[in-house]
Parts: structure tokens; C-alpha cells; sequence
């Protein structure tokens, strides 16, 4: 008998060679970006997409939602809450869990009756449609300083009383989601102390509440284990992720423009260890979030065989078809989100920026030049940003265009950077081309330290000859 039992768990274990998947219970996506929502159409969509990639949740949290966060107070208008109404209808269809959140924070009184009152009327509207799933979300509430004032304590008991009230009116509403005032775990701590605000929150909290985190930081370069683990100590349950990429509401260009650089790349650099829930935050840009968001997935379904390449490959096949390996060359340099405070996303198009490296170098050294390399990359991205801009069906094109034509414009550059090396002479109208590019750079951001950089290290080369040429003179 025991023999058996174990030949029965070991071909289950193997089946195909392989081990069964253990999926993360609670997964999918979370409309969290400031920016204008998605709209109706968009979120069907994403529900639907949800479904076929077995994801099974979405969660409703647009920032620039009035009633979800500025109003949260003022219930939807008729024709907001008709629309809900069809999409809680499109959620369960698609055996998708829709969430339904606001964000009280801005001005919610912790102890005030009325304003409980005034929260569970908009949770209880939900209910009424449908919902069974609901989350409160206090991120976000610092002033122009970087402090917030909120008190952990007060908070964890308002949404206790929130969840006790819910659970005693309705026996099948889910767990109480959140994410506190203090949400990736930079900010929780101070050296090696927790800070006071987490501590009390973690205590207070009804150990059946999920809590949300971010990271390390807001936008983070990756999650490990043990980072997970120790913030699950920390807050004395399982702790989920929400984890912000592809969203791109943070690309600010200095004069107030934004969503210019597209996150096109694979998920990557998160925990393998079993999870309770993660919820991927997207872009305004639906379709192009759509090659992240499918990575993830599978990420999801399987943390512990997850390989970004493949399932970036995998993706990009599925979703784009014949034009496939044109979006992948034209994604490559649109993987990476960085600034002063975020960093994520693979590096972009790094063989193209090893080939120019290689190239400028050489240069420099004067020794043996091969421009092969390099040309054959400016060659097929040309090709590609072409076919693209031919070929891309037009919801697609709606919404990378600028994108695709900034590369366009970088790529032209890179062949006049390439050809004057190869004189041993800059043409004056790489110059020229390079303000063009700066100028569209208000509306899109492209391979900053890849095919952009090359035009500025090319000129820099230049510059730096011309002035030691002048010295020796
Ligand atoms: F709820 C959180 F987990 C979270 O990530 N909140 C916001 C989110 O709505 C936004 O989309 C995301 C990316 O920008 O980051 C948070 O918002 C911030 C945080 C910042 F520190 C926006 C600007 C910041 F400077």
C-alpha cells in the first residue's frame, strides 16, 4: 500500500516530466495608474484576456476615477454605475473575480460614523450589482515633503469595522484586501527598526485582511524570497505583491507630458516561493500591456519554472503572429523603466548596445574595425519599425506609434553615426537629427542607453577629437 501511494505521488509529480504547477490562488490585474482609465470597452477586454490567460482577477482602482478616490464620498452617477453593473456581468461570465475598491485616504475621517457609513452605502451599491470581492487602498498620502499623518492603528481598526460589517451582512463576500500608507518595504522601516505606523498597522490588522506591497520600493527592480518572507513576518500573514510593471504613469518628461516610454518587456526577477496573491498594474495603453500582463501570467500559473525569455517569445508569437519578430525587436528597446526613484525591467536592446560599445571602442584604439555587427542591428530594426508602421493593426498602431517613429528617427541617426566612423569624420547633419529627436522625446521615449545613446556617444567621440586635435595644433 505505502509502495503504491508513492508511486502514485511520484507519477503525479512527473507527468510529462515535468512538476505540476502550483498557481498563485489569487492573480491578475489591478487598473491602478493615474492617468485617464481605461474605458468600458477596455476593461471587457481585459476581463476577457484575463480568462484566456487564467488570470482570475481585476481589480477596479483607476486613481483618476473620481468616485474611487477625490469623491469616494459621492456615490456613481446612473450611467457609471450601469456600466459597473455590465462589467461585474462581463467578471463572472468570464469566471473573473472583479474587485471592487476605493481609495478613502485624502480625506477620510478614521473615527467619524458618517464617514463609515458613507464608505460601506458605495460597498454595499457594489454588492447590490454583484460584487463579492472589495479592497480599500490608503497608498499615496504623502505631502510635498515625502510624510504622511496617518495613524496604522486607526486605520487597521477602520477597516476591521469594514470587514466585520461586510462579513456579518453577507456570508459570501471574500477577504478584506488593502495596502497601507506605507507600502513598499523601504518605507516601512527606518535603519533596522519598523517604523511606528507599520508596527501598529500589522498589529491591529484582522490577520484575515490581505495586505498589498510593492516592493523594495515603489517600482523596484525585483522581489526575492526571503524579501518576501521577512515581509510576511512583518505583517504576520501572508503578504501579496502589487507589482508595478508594465505601468508607466511615473514617465514624467519636465513639462508635465507622460506615458511616453512603454514597458514592451517580460515580467522578471520575482519570488518563486509559494504566494499568496499578485496583481500586476498596467499601463493607460491596453493593448501594449498586453505583452507584459501575458507574461505574467504565466509567472503566476507556475512561479517555479517560470523563464522570462521563453515566455516572452511565447507571448509575442501568440499575440502578434507574422509580425512577431518585428515586435520583438522593436519591444527589446522599450523593456526598461528607469528614473531617480524606479528601476525595472530588463535592459534594453542589449546586443545592440554591445555592438556600438565594441564599435566606439575599437575606434578608439585604432585597432581593427569591424562595423558588420552593428549595421546588421541598425538594418534589422529599420526593417522592423517599417513593417510595423505598415502592417500593425490599427488598435495596436493607436497606441505606439509615436514610439515606433521615435525609433525610426534614432535609427536613421544611428546609420549617419555609424557612416562617419567609418570616414573618420562626423556629417554635420547627425547634429541636426539629434535636436529632432530631443524635440520628440516630450512624446516618446525610446532605448535610452541603447540606439539613443549611440548618436550622443558618437558626437561625444568627435567633440573629444576635435578639441585634442586643436590642442596639439
Ligand atoms: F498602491 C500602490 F501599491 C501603488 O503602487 N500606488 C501608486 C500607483 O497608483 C501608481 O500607478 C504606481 C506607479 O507610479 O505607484 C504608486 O504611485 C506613485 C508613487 C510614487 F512614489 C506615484 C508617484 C510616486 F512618486
Amino acid at each position: 500500500m505505502k509502495k503504491f501511494l508513492l508511486l502514485l505521488t511520484l507519477s503525479m509529480l512527473f507527468i510529462g516530466g515535468s512538476v505540476e504547477a502550483i498557481p498563485i490562488p489569487l492573480r491578475g490585474v489591478v487598473e491602478g495608474f493615474y492617468g485617464t482609465p481605461w474605458t468600458f470597452e477596455d476593461r471587457a477586454d481585459i476581463i476577457d484576456f484575463c480568462r484566456q490567460n487564467n488570470l482570475n482577477a481585476y481589480i477596479y482602482a483607476p486613481k483618476d476615477d473620481p468616485y474611487h478616490r477625490d469623491k469616494w464620498r459621492t456615490p456613481y452617477p446612473a450611467d457609471k454605475l450601469a456600466e459597473l453593473r455590465q462589467l461585474v456581468a462581463v467578471a463572472k461570465r468570464n469566471n473573473v473575480r472583479f474587485i471592487f475598491a476605493v481609495s478613502p485616504g485624502l480625506d477620510l475621517n478614521y473615527k467619524s460614523d458618517e464617514d463609515f457609513r458613507l464608505l460601506i452605502r458605495k460597498l454595499d451599491t457594489m454588492y447590490d450589482l454583484g460584487v463579492r470581492d472589495f479592497a480599500i487602498f490608503f497608498d499615496d498620502l504623502k505631502d510635498a515633503k515625502g510624510n504622511h499623518h496617518e495613524s496604522g492603528k486607526a486605520q487597521a481598526e477602520f477597516l476591521n469595522r469594514v470587514q466585520k460589517n461586510l462579513r456579518g451582512k453577507y456570508k459570501d463576500v471574500a477577504p478584506l484586501i488593502t495596502v497601507p500608507t506605507e507600502y513598499f518595504y523601504l518605507d516601512m522601516v527606518k535603519g533596522d527598526k519598523v517604523k511606528s505606523y507599520t508596527r501598529d498597522f500589522a498589529e491591529t490588522l484582522d490577520p484575515r485582511i490581505v495586505v498589498l506591497y510593492t516592493g523594495r520600493g515603489v517600482v523596484c527592480d525585483g522581489i526575492t524570497d526571503k524579501e518576501l518572507a521577512e515581509v510576511n513576518k512583518l505583517f504576520g500573514r501572508e503578504v501579496g505583491i502589487w507589482w508595478n510593471y508594465p505601468v508607466n504613469d511615473y514617465s514624467l518628461t519636465p513639462d508635465g507630458n507622460r506615458n511616453v516610454k512603454l514597458a514592451l518587456g517580460a515580467i522578471e526577477k520575482l519570488p518563486t516561493a509559494k504566494m499568496t496573491a499578485i496583481f500586476f498594474n498596467p499601463m493607460e495603453q491596453v493593448q501594449m500591456s498586453k505583452i507584459a500582463l501575458a507574461t505574467g501570467a504565466i509567472y503566476a500559473n507556475n512561479p517555479a519554472t517560470y523563464d522570462e525569455t521563453q515566455a516572452w517569445d511565447k507571448v509575442l508569437r501568440e499575440q502578434f503572429g507574422a509580425l512577431a519578430p518585428a515586435m520583438k525587436i522593436f519591444a527589446e528597446h522599450s523593456q526598461h523603466m528607469e528614473n531617480s526613484w524606479a528601476k525595472v525591467g530588463a535592459p534594453d536592446a542589449m546586443e545592440f548596445a554591445t555592438a556600438a560599445q565594441n564599435l566606439i571602442y575599437d575606434v578608439g584604439k585604432k585597432s581593427f574595425l569591424d562595423f558588420a555587427p552593428l549595421e546588421q542591428k541598425i538594418n534589422e530594426t529599420e526593417r522592423a519599425v517599417n513593417l510595423l508602421l505598415r502592417r500593425l493593426p490599427k488598435k495596436y498602431l493607436d497606441e505606439c506609434k509615436p514610439q515606433l517613429e521615435q525609433l525610426k528617427r534614432i535609427v536613421n541617426a544611428d546609420r549617419v553615426a555609424l557612416e562617419s566612423l567609418k570616414k573618420g569624420q562626423l556629417d554635420p547633419t547627425l547634429k541636426i537629427l539629434r535636436e529632432e529627436i530631443t524635440a520628440n522625446e516630450k512624446q516618446a521615449i525610446i532605448s535610452e542607453e541603447s540606439a539613443r545613446k549611440f548618436i550622443d556617444d558618437v558626437i561625444k567621440f568627435f567633440d573629444a577629437q576635435d578639441k585634442s586635435s586643436r590642442k596639439r595644433k
